[in-house]
């Protein structure tokens, strides 16, 4: 009986084993950097333009484990624009001396309020849905930033200039979406095919 055992577990193992490399030879890890440039009419600069991916049909992504901080520093939202990962826990850090009082009226994020909290901590709140959430602040009325819960990992915050870069999006025809506070948005499908390029004009 025991000999059996290890005979079958033998063969059971050297069996995985070949599978294994055989899935892995099936699936080559093709992926490439997204990238282009922007041309942002009737804005300051494209410095708050986002990049992103939209939904892949059939395709889900685990809330990611690993919280974002959005802080409140010198009276400012620090990223002024923070895209993130639906299901991203955000951390709303005050590094001011002053009391801020955080909400957003954008009904995606369930119109949050978050109240008051004194310097050094944080208040957090979940983006469970695809969203643009203006931040504001009731004490302050000059505040003002935004979380863009996109349903993509792939997404980036274009530079000044218009340029942006989305690592290691892998190989496949997506909807390419861009976002600024101040301009319509605008899409166009992009084939992924190692690096590869998609340029926008967007205006008011
Ligand atoms: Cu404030």
């Amino acid at each position: 009986m025991e000999n059996g055992n290890a005979f079958d577990k033998g063969v059971t193992m050297k069996k995985v084993s070949f599978g294994t490399l055989i899935l892995a030879m099936a699936l080559p890890a093709a992926a490439g950097d997204l990238h282009g440039k922007l041309v942002c009419k009737g804005a300051k600069d494209c410095s708050e333009a986002v990049v992103y991916v939209g939904a892949i049909a059939g395709k889900t992504f685990p809330a990611p484990k690993d919280h974002v901080t959005m802080d409140q520093k010198n009276m400012v939202f620090v990223p002024h624009v923070l895209p993130v990962l639906v299901g991203t826990t955000v951390d709303f850090l005050n590094s001011d001396a002053v009391l801020h009082n955080v909400y957003t009226p954008a009904v995606c994020a369930d119109k949050f309020n978050l109240g008051t909290w004194p310097q050094g901590q944080t208040k957090s709140y979940t983006f469970t849905k695809e969203c643009i959430a203006e931040l504001l602040c009731k004490v302050h009325p000059e505040m003002q930033g935004f979380v863009v819960a996109v349903p993509t990992p792939y997404f980036a915050v274009a530079k000044a200039d218009g340029s942006y870069k989305i690592a290691d999006v892998p190989d496949g025809s997506y909807t390419v979406k861009v976002w600024h506070p101040k301009l319509k948005p605008a899409e166009k499908p992009a084939t992924v095919a190692g690096a590869t390029e998609a340029n926008f004009e967007i205006a008011k």
